[in-house]
């Protein structure tokens, strides 16, 4: 025994699948479509605790799933959550609408790097600069993995994926930064080996009003880890490295990987290649709230001023 206090003083001692999830429901059965040591099943579990836990009215905090491998994480949900999968990189449109429609719902959106930085880049940062209502889960496993694993605007530099088969050489974009200069107000970075800090931001998310952004470093084994060893961007130091094959690996290198925000202060910008810096980099519940402005202004309108 470690000592420390159980991680989920509620854990039931079934299966939470198999009691809350829709499979689970109607059929008495939960199975996973997702890669052996895929993180997206952590993910699930982590956000499935935190929505039972916080007794969330499903009615009120609709599910916009982007496209990606992700995806699958909608059957572990609970079966009663509203959900609706979104075209690729088009979520916060989707969530746009709904929040405007029902002011009171608070729209959840589960993106991936290549849907919410690549392919709907755009849409992401214009949901960032209204401060809409809403919370942005960007799932970053530094590939497109549900097409077969190409390069995407995060890949880390020189990783091999289906489309560097020599190495990557373009700058990885940081999707925190994008939402900071963007607008967004609840600003986090955690990861899938951290899970107490990555259910600690998605309950301050729930409390935040404006746009929240929770980046989750991820492992996705099948198209990353296998192409690449577990030395990235630090092979110049004469570190020798192992093929990331098994989840064990990877997260054990996604641990060594991040950073904290405070020690990142004191690093050179070589010094944080490839690193994943995490915490909280900003906190502003002051920033006027997209749904509440456009009720103000439909206010003026409706009295014909
Ligand atoms: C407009 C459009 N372009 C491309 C695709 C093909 N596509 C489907 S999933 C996907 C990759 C998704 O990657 P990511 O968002 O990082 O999620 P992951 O699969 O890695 O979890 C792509 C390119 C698509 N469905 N629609
Ligand atoms: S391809 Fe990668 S991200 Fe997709 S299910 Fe498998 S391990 Fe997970």
């Amino acid at each position: 025994m470690s000592g420390l206090p159980p991680m989920y003083p509620s854990e039931k001692p079934e299966h939470p699948y198999l009691s809350i999830s829709m499979p689970g429901k109607y059929f008495n059965s939960y199975f996973s479509l997702f890669c052996a040591g895929c993180g997206y099943g952590i993910i699930g579990h982590l956000f499935n605790r935190v929505f039972e836990d916080e007794k969330l009215d499903p009615k009120l905090y609709p599910m916009v799933i982007g496209i990606g491998c992700y995806g699958q994480i909608l059957l572990t949900l609970h079966h009663a959550t509203q959900r609706i999968l979104a075209l690729h990189g088009r979520a916060p449109g989707l969530a746009t609408g709904m929040k405007m429609a029902n002011p009171k719902m608070k729209p959840i959106i589960f993106s991936g790097d290549g849907d919410c930085l690549g392919i709907g880049g755009n849409h992401f940062m214009h949901i960032c600069r209204r401060n809409l209502d809403c919370i942005i889960f960007i799932f970053n496993n530094s590939i497109y993995a549900m097409t077969g694993g190409q390069g995407a605007p995060t890949t880390l530099f020189g990783a091999m994926s289906t489309t560097t088969p020599y190495k990557m050489f373009e700058n990885r974009i940081d999707g925190i930064k994008l939402a900071l200069t963007a607008g967004a107000t609840y600003v986090t970075r955690t990861t899938v080996a951290h899970p107490r800090t990555l259910m600690k931001y998605f309950r301050k998310a729930l409390k935040h009003k404006g746009t929240s952004v929770i980046e989750v470093i991820t492992p996705c084994v099948t198209y990353f880890g296998r192409k690449n060893l577990d030395n990235l961007g630090a092979e110049n130091l004469g570190i020798e490295g192992q093929k990331m094959e098994n989840t064990g690996i990877m997260i054990d290198w996604i641990k060594r990987n991040s950073i904290r925000i405070n020690q990142a202060k004191f690093m050179t910008e070589e010094e944080l290649l490839n690193k994943y810096v995490i915490g909280e980099f900003k906190i502003d519940p002051n920033k006027p709230e997209y749904s509440e402005e456009y009720a103000k202004i439909k206010k003026i309108a409706m009295e014909g001023k």
